[in-house]
């Protein structure tokens, strides 16, 4: 069956389409983009029409604004995509092309082969963030319902994963509480554990330029082993050791205790569990903190002041915080403080996860985890999937009761050939999980491995068997969420290269061949979310209200929205009315002790390794690295090395170091600098194994990580460090035959 036409689809070959309005794809920040085609091509076919890019002034979440990123994002869409299948039974043969037809009839053949002999735990898929909330729903479907798999995770889970157990454990439900108007509101920000700058760019210029204004009436507080231009912006920077914040977070509480800088009526009203938080944090010395996390007592107290004295305290955090082994356990030191100060659930104030893809939040409401189902629902909870199951149109019992395998778990399943089928869809994995020896080794050793990607030859490609061509954002419609609950509709305005098709509608077709003709009959991206939305009806995050049409004519719109919800009438805050969706109506405060790292340093290795983002690139590179702008800005990944590791370790500014980590080593050149922490390593993870400058910082990372979120442990590994001496290259003498060169005869011109 041929792909569904789509109300807003392309405009018909030879006419120039108007401006097309879409929220970025690049971070969790959402920007509105505008796009403008420019004069068309000689020959459409040969070059593809080029757009103009600009920050749309009518979005409400950036106001006109964009960084370079989304600046750039035309460049992008054309070079280097993935047209048609391929497929090849055995790793070491060349992918030849094949037709939609094959692709389908491999797939049925192999999920057939595999419930038949190992039952639906044989069938996982990993997706993305950067799916489109029309992706994930079906996805999701057919996984968790016609298949019967609980089997799909997504890269959420190496990142927002923390911040979804966190905020469900203290406030009874996933959804950041803020706004990005509590920007403009607040007087003290504390910005712990991301390099906001870098990597939610837009929003950091909007507290940047108020900061500017108000000066000292706006504090900024940075927490992060490592100075970046984020803490440059900073009043106060606190130059943690790595994996240390729930030890300040609870020495901060022990201050605020101390000095009565509580508000007794909003614990007593609001929460429960003080008493045992009240007994943690008194043993939270400031002697023991600064001890642990190698800050000064003076620079705590200042941070405590700070927040006792404000009227109303926000804080952001990102990937410091969640890629940790006790992520779970440090949004709750941080959500804590929101609610024993009352900074919650009002203007300015209350804790706010920086989400990092453009559709994570898109693929929370969704379901999009191995543990979730759509509308905030859970598998564990058999109302949860009764209530999908009658929706969905499948039998009850039909969605397996127990929660599916995440990523890791889905790479040790198949270590043990439990998995006849891995679908890794809009992520690459062969750069962007821990491990990567491993993974590798895992992924080679399943059956079939299916990559679902927009571009030729990523380095997860090397693993595949059958690659299917995806239609990417500005080539398919659907919805997205940024990090401040805003749906923005990405209408499709340019043609899908090739046979590339629009995941959802590779999904619902399989799902159709499969024989769940009336679940998957959706002949539009506008047709699924009206399927997904109404699944969503008295939900923490209910957004029954919106459809592609009402998003296309009054533009983005904040959740909650439910039915009978006018236009700009969204919720821009949760909790107003400071009742929780937990049993008691109650926020929990969460006492839980430290635990420091998963792989702390050691004799052998006794430098801790970091690993996050430079502000042009994006993850794994497969667009960024096409952008000439971007290159010139990051040429080449940079080990940073403080100047007395340097020293130690025998190594200069601009030298060759080697890392090492239990796992594997890699090499990379060195930047000295005094802005990281001694003892403190930093390496970019954008250079998968496909870069010419390849720099595989994921294969010294490890897998541990938080035992209630399951993210991992991405942001620290205990490592050590060599220069890297190049061997004198010793050169054979070569003998040179003699040549004997034909005479030749000319003719003599006439
Ligand atoms: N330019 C750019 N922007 C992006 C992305 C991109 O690839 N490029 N990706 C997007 C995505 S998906 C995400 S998740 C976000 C990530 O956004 P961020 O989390 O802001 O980015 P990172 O660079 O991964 O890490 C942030 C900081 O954590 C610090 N850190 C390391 N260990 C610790 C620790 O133990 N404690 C604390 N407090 N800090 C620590 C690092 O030094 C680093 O500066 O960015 C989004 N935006
Ligand atoms: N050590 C360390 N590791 C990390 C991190 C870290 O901070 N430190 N950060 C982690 C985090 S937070 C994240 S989010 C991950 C990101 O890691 P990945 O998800 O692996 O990174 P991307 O390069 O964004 O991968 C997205 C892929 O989808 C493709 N694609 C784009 N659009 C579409 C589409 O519409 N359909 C399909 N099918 N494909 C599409 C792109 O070409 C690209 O190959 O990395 C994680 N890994
Ligand atoms: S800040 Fe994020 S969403 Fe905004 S333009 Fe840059 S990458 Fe895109
Ligand atoms: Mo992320």
């Amino acid at each position: 069956m041929p792909p569904v036409a789509e109300p807003s689809a392309p405009s018909p070959p030879g006419a120039r389409p108007g401006p097309a309005r879409a929220q970025c794809p690049y971070c969790g920040v959402g920007c509105g983009l505008e796009l403008k085609p420019g004069e068309p091509a000689p020959d459409p076919e040969a070059s593809p029409a080029s757009w103009t890019v600009r920050g749309d002034r009518q979005h409400p979440s950036s106001l006109g604004q964009v960084c370079i990123k989304g600046a750039t994002v035309a460049e992008t869409l054309d070079q280097n995509r993935l047209v048609q299948p391929q497929w090849r039974e055995r790793l070491d043969q060349p992918f030849r092309p094949i037709d939609w037809e094959q692709a389908y009839a491999i797939l049925i053949h192999q999920i057939q082969h595999t419930l038949a002999s190992q039952g639906p735990s044989g069938l996982a898929m990993y997706g993305s963030g950067q799916f489109l909330t029309e992706d994930y729903y079906v996805a999701n479907k057919l996984f968790k319902g016609a298949l019967g798999s609980n089997n799909f995770d997504a890269n959420s889970r190496l990142c927002m994963s923390s911040a979804v157990a966190g905020y469900a454990r203290s406030l009874g439900s996933d959804g950041p509480p803020c706004c990005y108007d509590d920007l403009d509101l607040s007087d003290l920000v504390l910005l712990i554990g991301t390099n906001t700058a870098d990597c939610h760019p837009v929003l950091f210029q909007r507290l940047l330029k108020r900061k500017r204004k108000l000066k000292a009436a706006l504090q900024i507080v940075v927490v992060d082993p490592r100075a970046t231009t984020t803490s440059d912006a900073a009043d106060l920077h606190l130059a943690i050791r790595p994996g240390t914040d729930l030890v300040l977070l609870h020495g901060l509480g022990h201050l605020l205790l101390l000095q009565g800088a509580i508000d007794r009526a909003f614990i007593d009203q609001h929460t429960e569990g003080f008493a045992a938080l009240e007994t943690l944090w008194q043993a939270w010395t400031p002697e023991r903190v600064s001890a642990l996390c190698g800050i000064s007592i003076p620079q705590l107290e200042q941070l405590a002041q700070l927040w006792a004295r404000s009227s109303a305290v926000l804080s952001l955090w990102s990937m410091g915080v969640n890629q940790s082994r006790e992520g779970t356990a440090t949004v709750g030191g941080l959500i804590n403080l929101h609610l024993v100060s009352g900074q919650i659930a009002r203007p300015g104030a209350g804790p706010f996860s920086l989400t990092g893809q453009p559709n994570a939040m898109g693929g929370r409401e969704a379901g999009g985890l191995a543990q979730l189902l759509p509308g905030y629902r859970a598998i564990a909870n058999p109302a949860h999937r009764a209530e999908v199951e009658r929706h969905w149109g499948f039998a009850p019992g039909a969605i397996a009761s127990q929660p599916g395998l995440a990523v890791w778990q889905q790479v040790e399943a198949m270590e043990r050939g439990e998995l006849g089928l891995w679908w890794v869809a809009a992520t690459n994995p062969l750069v962007s999980l821990p491990w990567l020896d491993r993974v590798r080794a895992a992924a080679q050793a399943c059956p079939l491995v299916v990559l679902s990607e927009a571009y030729a030859g990523t380095e997860t490609a090397a693993v595949a068997h059958l690659l299917l061509p995806a239609a990417q954002w500005s080539e398919k419609a659907g919805v997205m969420t940024n990090s401040e609950r805003r749906l923005t509709l990405c209408p499709a305005f340019r043609q899908p290269p090739g046979e590339a098709r629009a995941d959802w509608e590779i999904f619902a077709e399989l799902g159709r061949r499969l024989g769940f003709v009336s679940q998957f009959n959706f002949d539009s991206a506008a047709a699924v979310w009206q399927e997904f939305s109404a699944l969503t009806v008295g939900r923490v995050c209910d957004l029954s209200g919106l459809s592609h049409r009402l998003l296309a004519e009054h533009g983005p719109q904040q959740w909650p929205f439910p039915q009978g919800c006018a236009p700009g009438e969204g919720q821009a805050r949760l909790y107003g009315d400071r009742r929780f969706p937990t049993d008691s109506g109650r926020a929990r405060l969460i006492a839980e002790q430290p635990l420091g790292l998963a792989e702390p340093p050691c004799d052998q290795f006794p430098l801790v390794l970091t690993v996050g983002r430079y502000l042009g690139h994006w993850h794994t590179m497969t667009r960024t690295a096409q952008v000439e702008r971007i290159q010139q800005r990051h040429p080449e990944p940079l080990l940073e090395v403080n100047p007395m590791d340097a020293r130690r370790y025998g190594l200069v500014d601009g030298a060759l170091g080697q890392v090492r980590s239990r796992r594997g080593a890699v090499s990379a050149k060195v930047m000295v600098t005094d802005r990281i922490r001694p003892g403190t390593l930093f390496l970019p993870m954008h250079w998968g194994a496909s870069q010419e400058l390849a720099c595989e910082a994921n294969r010294l990372m490890h897998e541990l990580g938080c035992p209630i979120s399951k993210q991992p442990e991405l942001k620290a590994a205990a490592v050590t460090l060599e220069p890297v001496i190049l061997k004198p290259v010793t050169l054979k003498p070569v003998t040179l035959k003699p040549v004997t060169l034909e005479p030749v005869s000319l003719k003599p011109l006439a």
